[in-house]
């Protein structure tokens, strides 16, 4: 969901290149290393200028308030092991997690280039973002990719109330010559944290259907929800999806499931800690080698959804990044001045 919860003064225009600028200075003044800082600012720009409100600049809130908690390595360099079979390792020493997939990127492709498929495992990373700038960077390659990331345990299971799993997001990307790629990037569970933080700021409801409060009602409130558990989208199926992305992106590449992840937040409330798991597939070795014919395919599978007026996940998102880029992208004035409070 991509509301921006507020009913505020019409925001400010900014060119990218001003707020990559703002946002790099702050990511600075926190303490970070410049290639943290900069790989940072380049993940919540980039949010922004998509109008992803719940992963935008918004995010440098939270990014400073999990800096001030004290657990996260602000200087950490990325430690890449060099790829064993299709595996890439990356360990993040606890430092935030743009910096470490930045690091980790060629040698995925190098894998993936090699075997038909690449898998990027990172460890050990403080994640706040969103999956699809992670995506998009594979695909930029021809590749296709899926990346699986879990949270705090915000989420009950289908027939529970007591939180278990994170919000766990899924991502996938298609390659599509000469035009944007096929790409989605969604929260396993009803809304996102990200969206539930941004009606609490606001003072408004959620939709209904995403959470419990402490007693197991259904509730609209957030401060209730926050308080209760979050709920699956889909039921049993959002449930079992996210069951697998805890495995995956937990259990499966030896990091924290949502609940460790939360057990070592320990109440500071910061973002949280633990691995990601990112797969990239070539499709010039799994497909036999008639590239052509696969582009083709794909694409008769995508006339068939738009033909019919419907649209493809992230036209949203592509469109409202040529806005940003033509007229400026737009940052609510309250929460600019919030940022450049950070910034001085
Ligand atoms: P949304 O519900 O906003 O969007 C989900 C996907 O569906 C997007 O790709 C979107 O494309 C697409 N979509 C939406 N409406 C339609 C439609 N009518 N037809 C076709 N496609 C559609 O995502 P969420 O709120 O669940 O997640 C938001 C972000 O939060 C994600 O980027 C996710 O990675 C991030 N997140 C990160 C977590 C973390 O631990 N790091 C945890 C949870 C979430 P479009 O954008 O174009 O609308
Ligand atoms: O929006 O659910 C979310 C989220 C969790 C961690 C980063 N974003």
């Amino acid at each position: 969901m991509s509301t921006p919860h507020t009913s505020e003064a019409p925001p400010l225009f900014l060119p990218v290149e001003e707020l990559l600028a703002l946002a790099g200075r702050v990511f600075l003044r926190l303490g970070l290393s410049l290639p943290h800082a900069e790989a940072m600012a380049r993940t919540v720009v980039a949010g922004q200028r998509d109008e992803c409100h719940s992963h935008g600049v918004y995010r440098i809130l939270s990014c400073a308030h999990t800096v001030r908690a004290g657990k996260v390595a602000l200087q950490a360099e990325p430690v890449l092991t060099p790829a064993s079979g299709a595996v890439v390792r990356v360990d993040a020493r606890y430092g935030f997690s743009p910096l470490a997939f930045e690091r980790g990127l060629p040698a995925l492709v190098a894998a993936a280039r090699q075997h038909g498929i690449g898998a990027l495992a990172i460890q050990h990373c403080f994640h706040f973002s969103a999956l699809w700038p992670e995506i998009e960077a594979i695909t930029a390659h021809g590749l296709a990719a899926l990346a699986l990331t879990p949270s705090h345990a915000w989420v009950a299971p289908a027939g529970g109330r007591q939180p278990v799993f994170g919000t766990n997001p899924i991502a996938f990307g298609w390659p599509r010559p000469g035009q944007h790629p096929f790409v989605f990037d969604f929260a396993t569970s009803a809304i996102a944290r990200g969206d539930l933080e941004l009606h609490r700021r606001a003072g408004t409801p959620l939709p209904p259907g995403c959470g419990v409060d402490a007693q197991g009602r259904p509730s609209t409130d957030p401060v209730a929800v926050a308080q209760g558990a979050m709920l699956a989208f889909g039921g049993h199926k959002g449930s079992a999806l996210s069951a697998m992305v805890e495995l995956m992106a937990g259990a499966l590449i030896g990091d924290w499931t949502s609940a460790e992840s939360l057990a070592f937040d320990a109440g500071d409330g910061a973002t949280p800690c633990h691995g990601e798991l990112i797969l990239a597939f070539d499709p010039a070795r799994l497909g036999g080698g008639d590239l052509a014919d696969q582009q083709q395919r794909a694409e008769r599978l995508f006339d068939a959804i738009t033909g019919q007026g419907a649209r493809l996940p992230s036209q949203r998102r592509f469109e409202a990044r040529a806005r940003s880029l033509e007229r400026g992208v737009a940052v609510p004035r309250a929460l600019h001045a919030e940022i450049l409070a950070l910034a001085d």
